[in-house]
């Protein structure tokens, strides 16, 4: 197992060695960042947006959050959305990815209303990117329900695929002619399993035995309804893309014994192929090993069904083929073992289901977020999988990046060292033929971390939110960043020779 993990870190070493300055990105390669909106607008009352589940959980209960924070203000980009651009300028982003606060475009949840002040903010913010050449790709939904729909259950209600409808043609009618590139949801394992079975995110609801899967189900067939309706009625002639981003880290065996190869798969499925299978496989449906282990359990457990609610047919064929792309968030990897490393957990449960163990190498570099280390090639790892198993899709990496704490200051090397294992892994990926388009990095500026309120910081610029203007400033590795974009490579010699950012010449 160590000899095995040298052998890879010397494999990786040799290569990059022979390919430093030679390997490029092609310049039609898409380089970007990504920030979510209730990550950054603030403005959380104001121009008649309606709450969502996050201001009304912590507005309920602070307490959930580590530092006892929250987003009300957040970067404030509501209001310094001009300064949000000129840092795209600064870095010579291709493309900007970012969300749609749901209920401040239809401050009810449902159609009935929308809210011109929302449709103005978001006109301004990707007419503001245009005018400097900047792609924007729009997100739907980045977690921030409308409280008046998770009141009616949310993504446990059915209905909830009608309403998703209602507003993605709302966000097509109104965004359409400008945004060519559509995301429908942004990690549905977050939402499902952290928030419906588990209580790590919004709406805690902790309901362990079934709340991933029903949620999971439904929230495949609002994706599938939202897509098929783009494509009907907005693409002929708008002429852009819909998919969907799922969290895919990358999950290797411990051993090569058939037990942890087996468990590892396992693990693949119960984390993100129950909802990357149903759209990207060729037969479509939940992935038949992981279905059946549900199925068996449930047996075992005296329900009369299985917990994990299967699609009928119908609802297979039209979940299949729903995607234009596969978008892929990968930040960090884990070895699974059939019988090591296991954690007491709630019975039922998607990780009781799953029954394996992980555990991450000492001597990956760890973050300031516990779950964050950097495991060597594991995007391509990823993508590799993918591409084997769905067909070669294009493949956009939505979102990777590092976490440092607010006391690490500017001169964040720790995050310099992981975007350039990302950007050698990324080059392997496009060296394997696999159809990868673009990459966002996460994220343009610090942000509130969701449960981690404002300790952990992703930005590539970082956010004074002590600062009524929440100023912003660029890090090293904004500087790092710029110069891979510009050069389309990796150069490690590099070194901003300060830390004063302009813009270039036709950005
Ligand atoms: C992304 O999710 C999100 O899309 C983004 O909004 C977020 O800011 C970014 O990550 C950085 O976290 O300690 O058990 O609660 C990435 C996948 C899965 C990473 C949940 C954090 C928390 C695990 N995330 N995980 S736990």
């Amino acid at each position: 197992m160590k000899l095995l993990v040298v052998l890879s870190l010397v494999i990786v070493a040799i290569q990059g060695a022979n390919v430093r300055h030679q390997r490029q990105f092609p310049d039609d390669f898409l380089f970007g960042a990504a920030t979510a909106a209730y990550q950054i607008e603030g403005a959380w009352n104001e121009d008649g947006k309606g709450e969502n589940i996050w201001d009304h959980m912590i507005h309920t209960n602070p307490n959930v959050i580590r530092d006892v924070t929250n987003g009300d203000v957040a970067a404030d980009s509501y209001h310094n959305y001009k300064r949000d651009v000129e840092m795209m300028r600064e870095l010579g982003l291709d493309a900007y990815r970012f969300s749609l606060s749901w209920p401040r475009i239809l401050p009810t949840g449902m159609a009935n209303e929308v809210n011109p002040a929302g449709i103005a903010f978001y006109n301004n913010y990707i007419d503001e990117m245009l005018k400097y050449n900047i792609t924007p790709m729009v997100t739907l939904y980045h977690w921030d329900l409308p409280q008046k729909l998770q009141d009616l259950g949310g993504f446990a209600n059915p209905l909830i695929s009608d309403w998703f409808e209602d507003y993605a043609r709302v966000v097509f009618e109104n965004f359409g002619d400008r945004v060519k590139m559509f995301i429908t949801f942004n990690e549905p394992r977050e939402i499902c399993y952290q928030g419906y079975g588990g209580d790590l995110k919004a709406p805690i609801l902790n309901s362990t035995a079934m709340g991933t899967y029903l949620c999971g189900k439904h929230l495949l067939i609002a994706h599938a309804k939202a897509y098929h309706m783009y494509n009907k009625e907005f693409k002929p002639t708008q002429g852009g893309q819909c998919g969907i981003t799922i969290s895919v880290n990358w999950f290797g065996p411990a051993t090569d014994s058939a037990e942890d190869q087996m468990a590892a798969e396992i693990k693949r499925q119960g984390e993100w192929g129950i909802y990357a299978h149903p759209i990207f496989s060729s037969e479509g449906g939940f992935p038949k090993e992981f279905s059946e282990r549900v199925a068996e359990k449930s047996a075992q457990q005296g329900y009369r069904r299985s917990r994990l609610p299967e699609f009928t047919e119908e609802e297979k064929t039209l979940v299949k083929g729903a995607s234009d792309f596969f978008g892929v968030n990968h930040y960090t990897a884990r070895l699974v073992s059939a019988t090591l490393y296991k954690e007491a957990v709630p019975v039922p449960s998607l990780l009781d289901d799953m029954d394996v163990g992980h555990n991450a190498p000492d001597d990956w570099a760890t973050s300031a977020s516990s779950w964050l280390v950097l495991a060597p090639n594991s995007i391509f790892n990823a993508l590799k999988h993918l591409k084997e198993r769905y067909n070669n899709p294009n493949f956009y990496v939505t979102e990777n990046g590092w976490s440092t704490y607010y006391e690490t200051g500017l001169m964040d090397d720790g995050r310099v060292t992981y975007y350039r294992a990302s950007m050698e892994s990324l080059l392997n990926c496009l060296d394997d033929g696999i159809n990868l388009k673009g990459y966002m990095a996460w994220s343009l500026m610090d942000n509130f971390e969701w449960m981690q309120g404002y300790v952990e910081r992703f930005g590539l610029y970082q956010v004074d939110f002590s600062d009524p203007a929440r100023t912003r400033t660029p890090r090293k590795s904004a500087f790092v960043y710029k110069h891979i974009i510009k050069h389309r490579a990796v150069d490690y010699e590099y070194e901003p020779e300060s830390l004063v950012m302009t813009i270039d010449e036709g950005h």
